[in-house]
């Protein structure tokens, strides 16, 4: 705001979030963007004439997308950010009570992946004359509270407007954390129905053109130092790339620094959209869902760099991945929070502003060659196991993997490959070559099951040239596909292929490894009036059901099959695509080698059980903690 004039406008203050966000742009390393030319939203009473009334009336060069169901929108614009590196987002509004808190575990999606995106959800009537509205709450003992409230811990910031003139405050604090590196994630600006429609007079300068600037802070020096000191002397070295990476858009940087150090690189969900492209010693995904020579690597490491990476219990074996009894770790990440996680040696800053800075303090260090000879070995042994596994696939029938690897060989470079829940992302870690520029971006911070359609959406919304994939099992598409029609209301064409494996199958292998029971999570029939659900699958044409949506429907259950669908949707133009494959569900992705603490019941009728429980307590004792 540098207009020196006193000029006012008089709009609600609806009118005033719609044309403010007109004005506003993101601004990194030159690139300049809109920071958020779109909303989506579904109407109410709670949003119907305010916002509503706003975005017909002012919001030319707002896109309107209407939503199906709020969780989708969120993830919608969730997946718009991760595609755009977090350089821009979308809105969504929603109306007061249940369109708003259908919009909380999207929050909790974006603020967990440290993703931002922007949600206007509508409250109860701030002049409270009416007494209780439709869908209010009525807290017994904190009359101000309102189911909005629940916004709070899932949002890095959280207003609620109870006068039209707080929003030249809180819009602006709502743009800095969405740009900000260290703080994003859902930003809540909570809505009164009636507040919406309130006017008072906005300065003109409010509505100006302004810049949000994303910087990239840069590590202290002497943490730099600090750095480079615990890496000098490294026998075993591992780098873990995490979603940082990505979001500094650093893979080139962190690449070179590898490949001129010598020291391998593994990723992790996050990291595997970074796409970094290491060479000879790039190990891929590595941790719970990774795979043998990454686990191998790590096990033995005793310098682990992690760059961007949260070190979340899927990349560290909840604590028993590192065994080198002397591990010490150096830790970058533009949030200090991250940085001072596994006892690390803190380097507080972007990823890409720091990393060349410590390869230039490094220079001369290479890691051993018995380390870099290791690694290789490691490597080719890792491709056996992987090859065989991809040979895999009972009477020509097509596999999970084969189907991932497939659709991988298809993606043509910039194609963006979208994955959060279930076995999908697991298998995509381990086995999806990013190379080629064929992006696949996971959402594993809250592995949000129904994350995939809409994000791929949205992902196709920011990059409309792109194409775009999601990769999902049945119990996703079952949960959330209905953004199919946004995707054909707005013709944009995305594939997404469905793994028809009939059931929760991850959770049913995870089931069967503690407690040794099959229980609830196949698709499957009653036994019975009071059996078990264990009679026979319950078919589902998922083909068919895509087309009932406008989609084009198409099905395979063999690679010849699968790439002719895939060839075939190659011709499609401005419609989604579904692809439903069947794939037997037991077979599965080599194993990690990786553990993850799931505990198993302390008592149990079940002598299995008790033995399952014998084993749990045998392997936490690989757990070790880093202060
Ligand atoms: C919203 C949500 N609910 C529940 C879960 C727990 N969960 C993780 S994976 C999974 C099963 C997913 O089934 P499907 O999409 O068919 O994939 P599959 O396991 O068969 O590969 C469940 C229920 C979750 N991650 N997200
Ligand atoms: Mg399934």
């Amino acid at each position: 705001m540098n207009s020196a004039s006193n000029a006012t406008i008089r709009l609600t203050a609806a009118q005033a979030i719609v044309r403010y966000l007109h004005a506003q742009h993101s601004s990194r390393d030159g690139a300049r963007r809109r920071l958020i030319p779109g909303v989506f939203g579904i109407f109410g009473h709670g949003n119907v004439a305010g916002l509503g009334q706003a975005l017909e009336e002012y919001g030319e060069d707002l896109t309107f997308y209407q939503g199906k169901n709020e969780q989708a929108m969120v993830h919608a614009a969730t997946g718009f950010a991760k595609a755009t590196k977090r350089t821009a987002t979308l809105a969504c509004t929603s109306s007061i009570g249940p369109g708003a808190t259908n919009m909380i575990t999207g929050a909790a999606t974006a603020t967990i992946n440290r993703l931002p995106v922007l949600l206007l959800p509508s409250d109860y009537y701030g002049t409270r004359r009416q007494g209780p509205v439709l869908q209010q709450l009525e807290h017994p003992i904190s009359a101000d509270v309102s189911v909005n409230d629940a916004f709070r811990p899932v949002s890095r910031f959280f207003d609620r407007i109870l006068r039209p003139e707080q929003l030249l405050a809180a819009l602006p604090e709502a743009m800095r954390v969405l740009t900000s590196p260290v703080e994003t994630g859902a930003v809540t600006i909570s809505l009164p129905q009636d507040v919406q429609m309130m006017a008072c007079d906005y300065p003109e300068a409010f509505f100006e053109e302004r810049d949000w600037e994303i910087d990239r802070p840069r590590p202290s020096r002497e943490s730099l130092e600090r750095a480079a000191e615990a890496i000098r002397h490294a026998e075993k070295p591992v780098a873990i790339v995490g979603g940082g990476v990505h979001y500094s858009d650093a893979a080139a940087g962190v690449a070179a620094f590898c490949a001129a150090l010598g020291i391998p690189v593994a990723e992790t969900h996050g990291g595997k959209g970074a796409g970094v492209a290491a060479g000879e010693l790039y190990l891929g995904g590595t941790g719970v869902a990774g795979n043998q020579a990454a686990a191998a690597a790590c096990r033995e490491a005793d310098v682990v760099i992690g760059i961007g990476t949260r070190f979340a219990d899927f990349a560290t074996g909840s604590q028993s991945a590192f065994q080198h009894p002397g591990v010490r770790f150096v830790s970058m990440n533009v949030s200090g929070h991250d940085a001072y996680k596994q006892g690390a040696v803190p380097v507080t800053g972007d990823a890409l502003a720091g990393i060349r800075e410590l390869g230039e303090l490094l220079a001369g260090y290479r890691s051993p060659e018995a380390w870099r000879r290791r690694v290789g070995e490691l490597r080719s042994q890792w491709e056996k196991v992987r090859r065989a596994a991809l040979a895999q696939g009972p009477d020509g029938r097509i596999s999970q993997l084969q189907t991932l690897r497939t659709v991988n060989e298809f993606a043509a470079p910039n194609s963006m490959t979208f994955g959060a829940a279930g076995s999908f992302p697991g298998d995509m870690l381990q086995q999806w070559d990013p190379s080629g520029d064929r992006h696949c971006l996971l959402e594993f911070g809250y592995s949000c099951m129904g994350w995939e359609v809409p994000a791929a959406i949205g992902g196709k919304l920011a990059y409309p040239e792109r194409d775009v994939y999601a990769l999902v099992g049945d119990g996703t598409y079952l949960m959330n596909s209905s953004g199919i029609v946004t995707a054909v209301q707005e013709g944009v064409k995305v594939v997404i292929v469905v793994a028809v494996n009939r059931g929760f199958q991850v959770i049913r292998k995870l089931q069967l490894a503690k407690t040794g029971a099959p229980f609830g999570n196949e698709f499957r029939a009653r036994e019975g009036r009071r059996g078990p659900l264990a009679g026979g699958y319950r078919e589902v044409d998922y083909a068919k059901n895509a087309e009932s949506l406008g989609a084009v429907g198409l099905r395979a259950d063999s690679a010849e099959t699968l790439q002719k669908a895939l060839q075939e949707s190659r011709d499609v133009r401005a419609r989604p695509v579904v692809i439903a494959v069947d794939v037997p569900p037991d077979v599965v992705a080599p194993e990690s080698t990786v553990w993850w603490d799931i505990a198993v019941a302390e008592v149990s009728l079940r002598p299995s059980v008790r033995r399952l429980r014998e084993q749990y307590e045998r392997d936490r004792a690989k757990q070790r903690f880093y202060y």
